[in-house]
């Protein structure tokens, strides 16, 4: 596409679709109007490929999940058009990266399970698979986060606010979905038994589309989320009652279901609405698969070949119930064959192992939120458990482990086992998860069927991650190698040639160092916090949680500072500290991790005695588009989960795709980053999760560590002193006591061998050419991690997928 086309694309569209001359158009206008010129070409392509979704032999696949995490999508979708550099030119002398950085981002996800969902659909689109992602349109996504005083604050995400070009609303397609209320049994005109729900409520769910075009493929995804709303805007006969603002409120009840996503990682949140979020996007989803099914001509004793729908964790395990729900009462099917057909389209990821995670829904709250669903979960129930007395008869501690609903106090659903039963697959997110899967959490499902258990490692896109984040680095690969390996990143290898060449070795920290100088005037513009660019990064961008151990990094900072102090002449290689992250605003540790990294940022950045050799920045508000500035900038990649906690990790991927090198523990993906990149461009520290285990399972007394190693001591007692909190004693005590009495995740055993890793990075940067080596052979081994592999893993594995035309 000439940059003519596009400069006459852009005018009209300032003209028709914004509706502004160009002399007055302020750059928002100038961004809807690049962002409507590049959907059309987004449109073109999705039309076009119409005949060929809707061929009768194609079978696709449905991501269902409730959180997706795209990012900003021009600057993605310039780059997948292959158009970014005609479209700088069709604007001659204006700058289309401000234009760019002006888009909102549909924050519609905590952290990496809607960024992998994201992933996914990227991959989906590039490597020209059928797909759609199925999830929930919140009105407000994930909180902004600011920083007060040290302390996060929340802020409602408006993202809809400036108005979504990218999304088309289709109430021609809107499903309509029953709440609470009751059954009732009746006699069809067969003579046949059957059930009829009665609900109390029903809302509407209306799909906005938005197409995912996929990299110099010609081909597009669908991302459908469904907004719920009222069934009719105003009840008419409440109005002419005169109960005018009875009627206004059921609206607003109505769509309070897709109002707002909940801000929770890795921690259920047991709450009704919740629930109904689940139930609304599933039922919505499913009845559209079906609606699709028979308009392509087929039956749905056929439903299986045409859709094979994956559960993005259990939330969306509900699905089960649903769609026997509509084969049984809706379509009258024998339930032998509808639950044939349903075991046969669903396939079921894991992604955490965390015990608080795992979704069970008290029985009543179920009961009177989907009561013919709960009918439905006893009789799968029941047939499956009788399955397993016949395979182990009289092992009733068997039975209550593998059943659907938890006995063994208050009564709950548990969701994992849900979609356990009515999966053909499941799979777990890292070659060690998968195996935690099969042995810690699903045993006796493992016993009972080993042959459904699958891995598929974790993948992420190089084309948002490195083409888009990252143009310095990605000139420099494509002079070497071309610019094919953003399709295929095995090519990434080739680079490996050039590992040990000074020249290319010199041009690779000349990039990163363009890097880390825009990310320190950043920093300096976000947090007032100067940096110096030229220090090592250590980088740790996540959610804040305990497991993930931002803590551990802090502890790592005061030793340093302690050591500084001790020693005024002590040379130690210059370091920034970088964290970002959100913690969920009910999880009051971490909210105070987050204030003792300000705080120790505060005393640290201002003592003149630590002579600028450390600094410490807490960066609000980490977010996918911050995420790209951050990426490309990093030296250091903080992956310090305790071993077996963190199922896979993506952020990990990113940053050593950006060149940085890790420290970390053998756990998630990180053991199979290490194997890739080889031993020794790797830092490793830390406990197994097999020693992990046996220390617990010993008697894990974390005291003893930190009266044994008075390093360790020395620092949590200067938390202690209230030197980090204005001589307030108290406030950090919640951290240090439970490090020093439980300490769950192992902080006072790795500590240690942390400080000693740490000390081994600090003599490998000094050698800047061994570094940069090390850097190179970093990127060079990432081609396994693109999630291109991932996708092709789960066509090929789970779900027996074909791409539309045979890649080139
Ligand atoms: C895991 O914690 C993994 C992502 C994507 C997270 C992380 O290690 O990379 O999923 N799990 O698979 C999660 O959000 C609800 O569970």
């Amino acid at each position: 596409m000439s940059p003519e086309i596009l400069k006459a694309a852009f005018a009209d569209n300032l003209n028709f679709a914004v509706g502004r001359p160009a002399e007055i158009a302020t750059p928002e206008d100038w961004y809807q109007a690049i962002a409507f010129s590049v959907r059309d070409r987004i449109m073109h392509r999705w039309v076009r490929q119409f005949e060929k979704r809707n061929a009768p032999d194609v079978r696709q696949v449905a991501y269902l999940s409730a959180e997706f995490l795209p990012g900003p999508h021009l600057g993605n979708s310039l780059l997948n058009l292959g158009i970014t550099d005609n479209a700088r030119k069709a604007l001659a002398g204006q700058d289309l990266d401000l234009y760019i950085g002006l888009e909102e981002e549909p924050g519609l996800g905590n952290g990496g399970l809607g960024r992998l969902a994201a992933c996914y659909l990227d991959s989906l689109a590039t490597l020209c698979y059928p797909a759609t992602g199925y999830g929930i349109r919140y009105e407000f996504g994930i909180f902004d986060q600011s920083i007060k005083d040290g302390w996060q604050v929340e802020v409602t995400d408006k993202w809809l606010l400036p108005g979504n070009i990218w999304e088309i609303k289709r109430p021609n397609f809107a499903q309509v979905v029953k709440i609470g209320g009751h059954t009732e049994t009746y006699t069809d005109e067969h003579g046949a038994f059957r059930v009829r729900w009665i609900p109390d409520r029903v809302v509407v769910g209306v799909p906005y589309d938005t197409p995912i075009v996929g990299y110099l493929s010609d081909s597009c995804v669908l991302l459908r989320l469904w907004s719920a709303e009222a069934a009719q805007s105003f009840d008419f006969a409440d109005f002419n009652r005169g109960d005018y603002y009875g009627a206004v409120e059921e609206k607003v009840f109505s769509e309070n279901i897709s109002k707002v996503l909940y801000p929770n990682d890795e921690q259920l949140e047991g709450k009704r609405l919740r629930l109904e979020q689940q139930y609304f996007f599933v039922a919505c989803s499913i009845k559209d698969m079906i609606r699709l099914c028979l308009r392509r001509g087929s039956t749905l004793e056929r439903f299986h070949e045409m859709f094979c729908v994956q559960l993005n964790d259990t939330h969306p395990a509900i699905a089960v119930a649903e769609l026997m729900r509509q084969l049984v009462d809706k379509y009258a099917m024998p339930w032998e064959r509808a639950w044939d057909i349903t075991r046969r389209t669903f396939s079921y990821t894991n992604h955490t192992l965390m015990p608080e995670a795992l979704e069970k829904w008290p029985l009543p709250l179920f009961g009177s939120v989907l009561p013919r669903h709960l009918e439905i979960i006893y009789e799968i129930n029941r047939r499956f458990l009788d399955e397993v007395r016949t395979r182990f008869p009289g092992d009733e501690g068997k039975i209550a482990r593998l059943s659907i609903i938890d006995e063994s106090g208050e009564k709950y659903v548990r969701m994992a086992n849900l979609a356990m039963v009515g999966s053909h697959t499941v799979n777990g997110v890292a070659a060690l998860h998968s195996e935690l899967v099969k042995t810690q959490l699903f045993p006796d499902f493992h016993d009972l069927d080993p042959k459904r258990f699958q891995n598929v490692t974790n993948g992420v896109t190089p084309r948002r991650f490195l083409g888009l984040s990252n143009p310095g680095l990605t000139r420099l690969i494509d002079g070497r190698i071309g610019d094919s390996w953003l399709s295929n990143l095995d090519r990434l290898r080739e680079l490996e040639a050039f590992a040990g060449d000074v020249g290319f070795q010199q041009d690779w920290m000349r990039v990163k160092l363009e890097n880390k100088t825009r990310l320190a005037r950043i920093i300096r513009d976000r947090t007032g916090v100067v940096v110096d660019p030229s220090s090592l990064f250590d980088i740790q961008v996540k959610r804040i949680h305990e497991y993930k151990r931002q803590h551990l990094n802090v502890l790592h900072i005061i030793t340093l500072y302690q050591r500084i102090k001790h020693d005024p002449r002590l040379q130690i290689t210059p370091r920034t500290f970088l964290f970002g992250g959100k913690a969920a605003p009910g999880y009051f540790m971490a909210k105070l991790i987050i204030k003792l990294i300000n705080s120790v940022a505060e005393t640290v950045n201002q003592d003149p005695a630590v002579r600028d050799l450390i600094k410490v920045v807490f960066l609000p508000d980490y977010n996918v588009k911050h995420a790209q500035n951050i990426y490309p900038a990093a030296d250091l990649s903080e992956q310090i989960s305790t071993a077996g906690k963190e199922a896979s990790g993506t952020g990990n991927m990113k940053l050593s795709l950006n060149g940085a090198l890790t420290i970390g523990t053998l756990d998630g993906a990180n053991v199979e980053i290490r194997e890739e990149v080889g031993a020794e461009n790797f830092f490793l520290f830390g406990l197994t999760c097999e020693q992990a285990a046996r220390l617990r399972a010993g008697g894990y007394n974390p005291g003893d560590y930190c009266h044994g190693d008075p390093e360790l001591r020395g620092v949590i007692e200067l938390i202690d002193s209230g030197l980090f909190s204005h001589g307030d004693r108290d406030l950090f005590r919640p951290i240090t006591a439970h490090l020093l009495e439980r300490d769950d995740y192992l902080l006072m055993a790795d500590y240690r061998p942390y400080v000693n890793c740490q000390q081994e990075v600090d003599h490998a940067y000094r050698d800047r050419h061994h570094w940069t080596r090390m850097s190179i052979l970093n990127v060079a081994r990432m081609g396994k991690f693109s999630s291109d592999r991932a996708v092709r893993e789960y066509a090929d594995n789970i779900w027996k997928l074909k791409p539309f035309a045979p890649e080139a």
